[in-house]
């Protein structure tokens, strides 16, 4: 018998669920790709060994419900993601609907029923690294789901739509997929931390306080292609020279404070090549902050950065931010309880601000929500070396399970 019976039994899901990839030798399991099919199929075959009764939904997640003591009681949702940006870690997202279903699996075994229903939800595109905005299924129970995305195309010319129908998802009810205010008491999220703080403070657990709002989108850098021998410097419109320039402006503006963040994570020269001087650079743009007039600024502040160094350097620039996410205080008294089933789980729940986007973010304004932190490893994530201990996954299961039985008891 282990001593940390919750996060044994997650931590076994968790490595099988590792093993499921589009890319051998590491986790990327991309939105509506095979590895999610086969990742989804895994988790639904979970969720109904829990005693839930499950559908896909028609923006490719798993959905399961484990019914309370009279059927069509409100429910509390409990969710996060399967799916994972490249060369992942096998904790992020997974970790949360792997100790949902450990959760309601227990219930399940010991024939228990509680005043509400939970809904387990394993959303299949929190990431975003497929197509330019992601938050489907969380953003659709919350009733703002913009269908516009359904057009949207991935890098390889593949439209969400017809992406969702190869998946086998069901072609109509996304509007269905809205969750009431009185049908829902709310919804939970269990993920690590994905940064420093519990682990600098010596802490397994912390109870999120918001979210930081995002703002992502590309930018492309149009020069002009020219030989890399003929072509005299000061002549050049050298787009990838003008691109480097500009990642460091942005660089420098996401550090003019420390609750801000900007990251440039892709770049790519289209038809780029050794004796060429760069006609055109495509790159990401990812900038957060607590506050969404801050993170609009700090936007603003880095278009005119880079207008002035197109301008300088005789290029052009068109940037597209088509993702504004804003920032999403959790329910105060959501998060009071949880903090109080931390405290009676024997831990210090520590309170923290999410500078990680999460599914959770998506009922904003709609539902009431909070997020549970556990530790990870020197904050480190969307990484292969992300880690999370057994002990600290079991506190947080028991933490999620004393939340959910008082819950019942109120
Ligand atoms: O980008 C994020 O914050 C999340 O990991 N998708
Ligand atoms: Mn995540
Ligand atoms: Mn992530």
């Amino acid at each position: 018998m282990t001593d940390h019976p919750f996060g044994s039994a997650i931590v076994a899901r968790l490595d099988e669920l590792a093993t499921i990839t589009d890319v051998p030798g590491q986790i990327t399991r991309l939105y509506l790709s095979p590895a999610h099919r086969r990742a989804a199929t895994l988790v639904e075959s979970w969720m109904r060994d829990a005693g839930m009764t499950t559908q896909l939904s028609p923006l490719g997640d798993v959905i399961g419900r484990y019914e309370g003591e009279n059927a069509g009681a409100p429910a509390l949702i409990i969710g996060s993601h399967i799916d994972s940006v490249r060369d992942a870690g096998r904790f992020d997202g997974t970790l949360g609907v792997a100790t949902a279903i450990e959760i309601v699996r227990r219930l399940h075994r010991d024939k228990r029923r509680l005043p509400f229903a939970i809904e387990v939800a394993a959303f299949g595109d929190e990431e975003g690294v497929r197509f330019p905005t992601s938050l489907a299924g969380s953003r659709a129970m919350a009733g703002v789901f913009d269908e516009k995305t359904l057009d949207e195309t991935d890098r390889d010319g593949v439209l969400r739509r017809d992406a969702l129908k190869a998946f086998g998802c069901p072609q109509t009810g996304v509007a269905a997929m809205k969750r009431s205010r009185d049908a829902t008491i709310g919804y939970v999220e269990v993920h690590i931390e994905q940064g420093p703080v519990l682990e600098a403070k010596g802490l397994a657990l912390g109870v999120v306080t918001a979210i930081n709002g995002c703002s992502r989108g590309s930018v492309v850098v149009t020069g002009e292609a020219g030989h890399a021998g003929t072509v005299p410097m000061p002549l050049r419109r050298d787009a990838l020279a003008a691109s480097s320039e500009m990642i460091l402006a942005i660089e420098r503006l996401g550090s003019t404070h420390p609750d801000l963040v900007a990251t440039v994570g892709q770049i790519t020269v289209p038809g780029g090549a050794i004796n060429t001087v760069p006609g055109r650079v495509e790159f990401s743009l990812d900038a957060r902050a607590p506050d969404d007039a801050r993170r609009h600024a700090l936007v603003a502040d880095i278009r005119a950065a880079c207008a002035s160094i197109a301008a300088r350097r005789n290029v052009s620039i068109e940037i597209a931010m088509p993702y504004d996410i804003p920032a999403a205080p959790c329910d105060p008294s959501l998060s009071h309880a949880l903090a109080q089933a931390v405290a009676r789980c024997g831990h210090e729940a520590l309170t923290l601000p999410s500078g990680a986007g999460h599914d959770a973010m998506s009922f904003r304004g709609a539902l009431p929500f909070t997020m549970l932190f556990v530790r990870c490893r020197e904050g480190v994530s969307h990484n292969p070396a992300e880690f999370a201990s057994v002990e600290d996954i079991d506190a947080g299961a028991r933490a999620l399970a004393d939340f959910v039985d008082r819950f019942g008891a109120t």
